[in-house]
């Protein structure tokens, strides 16, 4: 492995209070010591590990200008590469860090590339490659759901359930080998193979079917739907704060499903309103509802809204019972305002939540957003950490469905009574490509890819 001195920025660059350089490889403290004055120490200066020095940069000697930094030593191993590293934290700006990563350069570092003090860990051992990628998802998450899972993803927790499913299937390949040097066992532990091969398949299947769910999610679906003119635009770009949904009093105003995301105490939401149900006039009314049908069906939170003025029929009633057990419903009876205005929570659908509002009445909205909130607590998943498998990028997701794939080779071979050497060969496929998930046996071009979505300095 090349270990050669790297340097880079590892702080945003810009205007700021501070930036912080990086430097780390076998010259870390050889350049630091050439270029670094501390104030303090006249006698010969000697680094210790995981000190902070004060002194100065001469960053042009001649006319005796000096930058004021605080260097912070980290020796091999002790440090986030395992090399000898310095983090050299100066004035904020672009001018102040570009002149001492000049300096750097000068004395034999070079810049580092995008992700490789990362690259640098995993290579060292120090992390794997889920811990890396979960570092950097930290760094590139947009909400705080994703920040979690990542947080999740890097703890040590994670890295034993990790571990448990790696010996699950090292136990399984053992015992199949055995058999190749012993077939007369074979067939006496040949069902207690498949057994364990089907438990394994079982539990990546459910591991890719939540992360999956969370990968695509965008977080929790709350879908407007209800009959035309009822005031689901009107209640969606309250939802949201936006003015996104044109709004009318002609019926059938919204044709297409228009999309918001948004963050609401920590929480993402993915908020759709959609053209209401009615009477079909033409093409164009078909296709637009077809389409709110689509999105109705991946919601995890439906919104129905009905006009509290109208009277509540069969239709409603049937779009009511279509709902799938795994998706939570609110009836929103709007309009409460208006004279002929008429409450349905005491009348019907017991257990389903009801509430009635006035959508340009900030308060009712407000209490609207409280009742999703409650809701959202009644849903499948919420996120437990223990002992839970974060799979938090679609490279790990195909990885595990490419093992899952694996094993359910094997398991046919085994039920087919093929040679067990075949059997084996399908188990090492499977090892292989969980191998890949944690950095082991991953191809060089796929950790360059990898590391090449990294920040430069990390
Ligand atoms: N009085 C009253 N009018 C409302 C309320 N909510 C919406 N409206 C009005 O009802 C009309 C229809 O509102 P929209 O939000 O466009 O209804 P919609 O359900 O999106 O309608 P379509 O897209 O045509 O299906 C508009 O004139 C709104 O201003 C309410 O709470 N009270
Ligand atoms: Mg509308």
């Amino acid at each position: 492995m090349n270990n050669d001195t790297i340097a880079a920025l590892a702080t945003a660059e810009g205007i700021g209070a501070l930036a912080v350089i990086r430097l780390s490889g076998k010259d870390t403290l050889t350049i630091i010591k050439k270029i670094f004055h501390p104030v303090r120490s006249r006698k010969k200066f000697h680094f210790e590990s995981w000190r902070a020095y004060y002194g100065t940069i001469a960053v042009k000697k001649d006319l005796r200008i000096d930058e004021e930094v605080i260097v912070t030593i980290y020796k091999a191993p002790y440090s986030y590469t395992c090399e000898d590293m310095a983090e050299i934290s100066c004035h904020g700006g672009k001018i102040s860090s570009r002149k001492i990563l000049k300096c750097l350069f000068e004395q034999g570092a070079r810049l580092a590339e995008k992700g490789e003090f990362t690259k640098r860990a995993l290579l060292n051992a120090r992390i794997d490659l889920i811990k890396a990628e979960a570092i950097d998802k930290l760094i590139h998450a947009t909400n705080e759901k994703e920040y979690e899972r990542a947080l999740l993803a890097a703890r040590k927790e994670h890295e034993t359930a990790v571990l448990k499913i790696k010996n699950t299937l090292h136990q399984i390949l053992e015992e199949v080998e055995v058999s190749i040097e012993y077939p007369e066992d074979y067939e006496i532990k040949e069902i207690h193979i498949k057994n364990q091969i089907s438990l394994l398949i079982e539990n990546l299947k459910m591991i890719i079917e939540t992360n999956e769910e969370e990968e695509q999610s965008g977080g929790i679906k709350i879908v407007i739907f209800g009959e035309k003119n009822a005031g689901k635009s009107t209640i969606f770009n309250q939802l949201t704060g936006k003015d996104r949904s044109i709004i009318t009093e002609i019926p059938g105003t919204t044709r297409d499903v228009i999309e918001i995301e948004l963050e609401r105490n920590n929480e993402l939401y993915t908020i759709s309103d959609t053209a209401g149900y009615g009477d079909i006039g033409n093409e164009i009314d078909k296709i637009a509802v077809n389409r709110a049908e689509k999105v109705l069906k991946q919601a995890n939170i439906i919104l129905f809204v009905f006009e509290g003025t109208g009277t509540w029929g069969e239709e409603e009633t049937r779009w009511i019972e279509q709902t799938d057990k795994n998706q939570q419903l609110i009836i929103i009876m709007n309009k409460k305002d208006l004279k002929k205005f008429k409450s349905l929570k005491k009348t019907c659908f017991c257990d389903v939540a009801k509430i009635d509002i006035c959508a340009h009445e900030k308060g009712d909205i407000d209490k609207l957003w409280k009742l999703i909130e409650k809701v959202k607590k009644k849903m499948k998943h919420e996120t437990s950490g223990e002992n839970e498998i974060f799979l938090i990028n679609q490279r790990q997701i195909g990885l595990i469905k490419a093992v899952e794939q694996k094993l359910e080779d094997a398991s046919i071979l085994i039920e087919k009574k093929c040679f067990i050497e075949l059997v084996a060969f399908e188990l090492h496929q499977a090892r292989k490509k969980l191998g890949e998930w944690f950095g082991e046996d991953t191809p060089h071009e796929i950790l360059n890819d990898i590391f090449n979505s990294f920040c430069v300095g990390k």
